[in-house]
């Protein structure tokens, strides 16, 4: 029999599966917290690699995100490497540039090198003497009733682990997961949207930015979408979003030049054409998936984080963002239950999944609402009534976008009251639309006009008119 008192000194082992942005940063979580941590990655140790294929190259950093940094000593070093974005620049079809403030001095978001990321997280990880990284390991499965993980490496071999819990950090297509989809009352939704996108590369011009850096540039043309953020080789990377079936239809590089001159004419010199027919035909489209599931824990055993838990479509830049405030989740309610994983599981379900699902579907909402009818002039538009309004009720109308990124007010607290500030707007208008008539309506009869002055000012008017078709 083992003893109760070293059974309780023993520091547990946490398996992170997934070495990527989530799975770095939680490994810091588990180590700092002093947890015997193993991470699994499955590709080779990307710090090493000459090439590094993977998803998107640079990322908005907000609020969220920076504050989980935070937690592990580790912020001041990403932001010191990002390129602060202070406003959108919105271009027009006609090239007109329109900056959007993000709101006052100190609201910017960060623009942010993936792979720099990943590898700081990843060499932050490892200065913990209590971590073990394990490259070149893809889970291949588990087992929910022992927790017997198996791994295979590059070379056909096998491995098997066990430890007290495992954290699934593996990514949209989480290998993880899998074991939940089997079991009963695990609810589980994904939606293939029917937009791809696709990086296009900016390079500089005589040593300098293409473009204003401190930007997110943005080209809202409804269905077609492009939107470029500054790297700090003085790059841009531009990112086309497009339905799959648009894709498809441009199959030659005179095609290509066509569309961008269509639809994006200002970006062909700053590409440059021959760089433009090369990006887009170097990789295929890629697709982009939402997935929504609950619970995000099985016993004491197992937890789901990061995309692995809740892919979101990028259309609030949130997706990283919102993976690593799961990390902060998980360690608040970690102080609050101490440690106890039987606890600390179920109540990590509880709080984060309608936070989480809130996320998903704002991203999805806007990414409906901007394919829909999010033109130039309507961005523009709508970002001016936001910030308007914000400026003169900083207390009672905050815009949406200020709270997901500038706060870390809950996300599902943020879209309700985004729709009570809605409602409030809208009795506004109203009240002011029944106010103007009622109001018109009493001076009229208050004042009642002259009827033959109205008439001589109508012939006067029709003699204007006269005068100007001669003109
Ligand atoms: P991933 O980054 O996918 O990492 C998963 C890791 O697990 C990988 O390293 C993978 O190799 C590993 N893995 C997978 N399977 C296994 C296995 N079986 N065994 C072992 N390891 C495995 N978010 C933002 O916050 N801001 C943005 O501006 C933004 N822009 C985006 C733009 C685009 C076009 C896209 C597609 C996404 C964007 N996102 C953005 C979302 C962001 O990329 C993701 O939310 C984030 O990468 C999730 O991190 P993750 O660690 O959970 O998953
Ligand atoms: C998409 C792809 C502008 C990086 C949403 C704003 C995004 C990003 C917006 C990508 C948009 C859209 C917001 C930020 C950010 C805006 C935001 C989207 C970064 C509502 C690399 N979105 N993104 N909203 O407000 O809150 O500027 O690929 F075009 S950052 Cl779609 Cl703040």
């Amino acid at each position: 029999m083992e003893k109760s008192t070293s059974r309780q000194s023993r520091k547990k082992v946490v398996a992170v599966v997934g070495g990527g942005l989530v799975g770095a940063l939680n490994a810091c979580f588990f180590a700092k917290r002093g947890f015997d941590v193993e991470l699994f990655e499955s590709r080779e140790d990307i710090r090493r690699a000459k090439i590094v294929k993977g998803r998107s190259i640079n990322l908005a950093l907000s609020h969220r995100g920076r504050q989980a940094l935070k937690h592990v000593g580790l912020e001041e070093k990403i932001v010191a490497k990002g390129i602060p974005m202070h406003a959108r620049m919105i271009h027009s079809l006609n090239g007109k540039q329109s900056p959007i403030p993000y709101g006052r001095k100190g609201q910017y978001i960060l623009s942010v090198d993936r792979a720099n990321l990943n590898k700081e997280l990843l060499t932050a990880a490892e200065t913990y003497p209590n971590t073990k990284m394990n490259f070149d390991h893809k889970l291949q499965d588990w087992n929910a009733e022992t927790g017997l993980m198996t791994f295979a490496r590059l070379d056909g071999s096998k491995e098997q682990v066990k430890t007290d819990l495992i954290v699934g950090c593996d990514g949209a297509f989480s290998a993880v997961r899998k074991q939940f989809l089997r079991r009963s009352r695990f609810d589980y939704s994904q939606t293939y949207i029917p937009h791809g996108y696709m990086e296009l590369t900016m390079l500089p011009i005589n040593g300098e930015f293409a473009m204003k850096p401190n930007y997110l540039h943005i080209w809202p043309r409804n269905t077609f979408m492009m939107i470029a953020l500054p790297n700090l080789d003085k790059t841009f990377t531009c990112t086309l979003f497009m339905p799959f079936e648009d894709f498809e239809k441009i199959t030659t590089g005179d095609e290509v030049i066509e569309f961008f001159q269509k639809y994006f004419p200002d970006t062909i010199p700053l590409i440059g054409a021959d760089t433009l027919q090369r990006d887009y035909f170097r990789l295929p489209a890629q697709a982009m998936v939402s997935v929504k599931c609950n619970p995000y824990h099985i016993g004491d055993a197992c937890v789901l984080m990061g995309d692995a838990a809740h892919a979101v479509v990028p259309f609030y830049g949130q997706g990283m963002n919102a993976g690593f405030e799961d990390c902060i989740v998980f360690d608040e309610i970690m102080d609050q239950f101490n440690e106890d994983f039987s606890a600390v599981l179920p109540e990590y379900t509880r709080v984060r999944v309608p936070d989480d699902h809130a996320i998903a579907d704002l991203a999805m909402y806007n990414y409906i609402e901007m394919r829909a009818h999010v033109n130039s002039k309507w961005f523009l538009f709508r970002k001016y009534v936001d910030n308007i309004l914000y400026f003169f009720m900083p207390k009672t109308i905050i815009p949406l976008y200020t709270m997901v990124t500038f706060t870390r007010t809950r996300y599902h607290e943020a879209v309700k009251r985004w729709h009570w500030q809605n409602k409030v707007i809208n009795r506004g208008l109203l009240l002011s639309a029944v106010g103007a008539v009622l109001g018109g309506s009493y001076l009229l009869i208050k004042n009642p006009p002259d009827i033959n002055k109205l008439i001589v000012s109508a012939e006067k008017m029709w003699d204007r008119l006269v005068a100007l078709r001669t003109l």
